[in-house]
């Protein structure tokens, strides 16, 4: 009996022992196994890093790559050709800021921007325009941050006052029910001056009359990229009249009547003066659905308010010049709505551009990243972003470009598009 009981208890601390060494083993065995895998995974990850670390360095070392073939959201690769990229003869243009004098450190920060990304390597003329004079502190700042030669002109009365023939009446009535309404600049007198100005006689300045195009630059703009090109030489070299950045829905409280006075302009000129096969019609008329997403803006006439933001704009003056684009304008302020509503420059370029001319004389620089608050633009193509030294984010919500509010869907259907938009659907 002892006996077995001694076997017993012996017999179970045997077979405890095992057990706990059994199990022992096997957590060191998991233990080892997980180890192992941890090794494993680490090196993976490791290897995964140091490619991706490394997977760019043929465009970093952009100097001994210059074969680089840039992926590019543009439409035409011939833009980024060697001939196209940074010839430094300068073409017949300067760069053209209005501006008020008390704007100064916005119109520096913005000539900075353009000076560091573009100007510097090219020394275009600088030209200001103000209804006042320029006050020598305006004068002496601006001038030390051109890398160009500097002009300034002032603007003579009759091109920015109000006409005489303005009802004050109805004008003051106006302003104060726009100003109740809350609409954007809607109670502004200069404003409105600044829009008719803008629409129809800075190209008219005398001190302009020695260029063939002009880059228009707005104070606190930036630009993100480096021009990877001279845009004023590719307007040239492919026939562009009119170039833009960025395009969206105008406030239809600005232009109640806008289109209707287009209308009319068309039947009393007898449509003689637009060729409605080539020109860009469809881009302010079509309201189809394009892709996911609709229009956000209601509009209650023919026109969809699609507008080339006027802030960049970069444009052949004689297009301006032309009898065509005055009569247009002429029409258009017989009618007063630049006061008795808000006609903004902007609409009203556009309009023109779309009808007046082919829709291959515009051109949409897609590669210039650019922002005016509230909206900027971002190139999405990676490789250029890296190779233009670009600050900007094209997937931020403040990249406009594939917005609802964005007409750049439109442009690539209905202005000179994206290739494949326009030959596949
Ligand atoms: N000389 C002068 N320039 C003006 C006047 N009003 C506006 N400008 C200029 O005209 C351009 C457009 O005016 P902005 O005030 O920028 O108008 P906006 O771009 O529609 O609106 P924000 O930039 O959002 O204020 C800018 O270059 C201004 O400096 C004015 O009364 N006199
Ligand atoms: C000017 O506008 C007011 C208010 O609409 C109107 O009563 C008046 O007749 C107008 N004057 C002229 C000369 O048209
Ligand atoms: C630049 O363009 C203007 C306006 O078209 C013209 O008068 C002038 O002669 C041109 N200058 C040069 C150097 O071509
Ligand atoms: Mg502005």
């Amino acid at each position: 009996m002892q006996i077995y009981k001694v076997f017993l208890t012996q017999f179970n601390k045997l077979f405890l022992g095992c057990l706990l060494l059994y199990f022992v083993v096997q957590i060191c065995w998991l233990v080892l196994v997980y180890h192992q895998r941890q090794l494993g995974l680490d090196s993976y990850f490791r290897e995964r890093s140091r490619k991706a670390s490394s997977r760019y360095d043929s465009s970093r070392k952009r100097s001994l790559n210059r074969m680089l073939k840039l992926s590019s959201n543009t439409y035409n690769d011939e833009l980024l050709d060697e001939t196209m990229v940074k010839t430094l003869e300068r073409e017949n243009a300067t760069l053209l800021m209005l501006v008020r004098n008390w704007e100064l450190p916005g119109a520096l920060r913005s000539m900075r921007s353009l000076e560091d990304r573009f100007n510097k390597d090219f020394h275009y003329d600088w030209t200001f325009l103000n209804d006042v004079p320029f006050d020598s502190e305006f004068i002496e700042a601006t001038t030390a941050m051109a890398s160009g030669k500097t002009q300034y002109a002032l603007i003579p009365a009759e091109d920015w006052n109000r006409p005489s023939w303005i009802n004050e009446t109805l004008f003051e009535e106006v302003l104060q029910l726009m100003e109740e309404k809350n609409i954007l600049y809607g109670g502004s007198k200069s404003y409105r001056n600044m829009c008719r100005f803008n629409s129809g006689f800075f190209f008219r300045q005398k001190i302009l009359d020695q260029y063939d195009y002009y880059f228009r630059v707005e104070p606190d703009v930036e630009y993100f990229c480096d021009f990877p090109y001279d845009p004023f030489k590719v307007m040239r070299l492919n026939n562009k009249k009119y170039g833009f950045t960025i395009t969206m829905y105008e406030y239809e409280d600005t232009i109640p009547s806008l289109w209707e006075t287009v209308e009319e302009y068309l039947e009393d000129t007898d449509y003689q003066d637009v060729d409605m096969e080539n020109n860009a019609y469809g881009f302010v008329s079509n309201f189809d659905f394009f892709g996911k997403s609709f229009a956000v803006m209601d509009s209650s006439s023919d026109y969809n308010l699609c507008h080339f933001w006027t802030n960049f704009e970069i444009a052949d003056l004689n297009f301006f010049r032309s009898e065509r684009y005055i009569k247009f304008f002429e029409h258009l302020d017989s009618k007063g709505g630049f006061y008795y509503e808000r006609w903004g420059d902007a609409p009203v370029h556009s309009i023109a551009v779309s009808l007046l001319l082919n829709k291959d004389e515009v051109i949409h620089f897609d590669e210039l990243g650019y922002k005016h608050m509230p909206f900027g633009t971002c190139p999405s193509a990676y490789y250029m972003k890296l190779q233009e030294r670009c600050l900007c984010d094209s997937n931020h919500p403040d990249n406009i470009d594939l917005n609802v509010i964005s007409c750049l869907r439109r442009w690539w259907k209905d202005g000179s598009g994206k290739y494949f938009l326009k030959h596949d659907s």
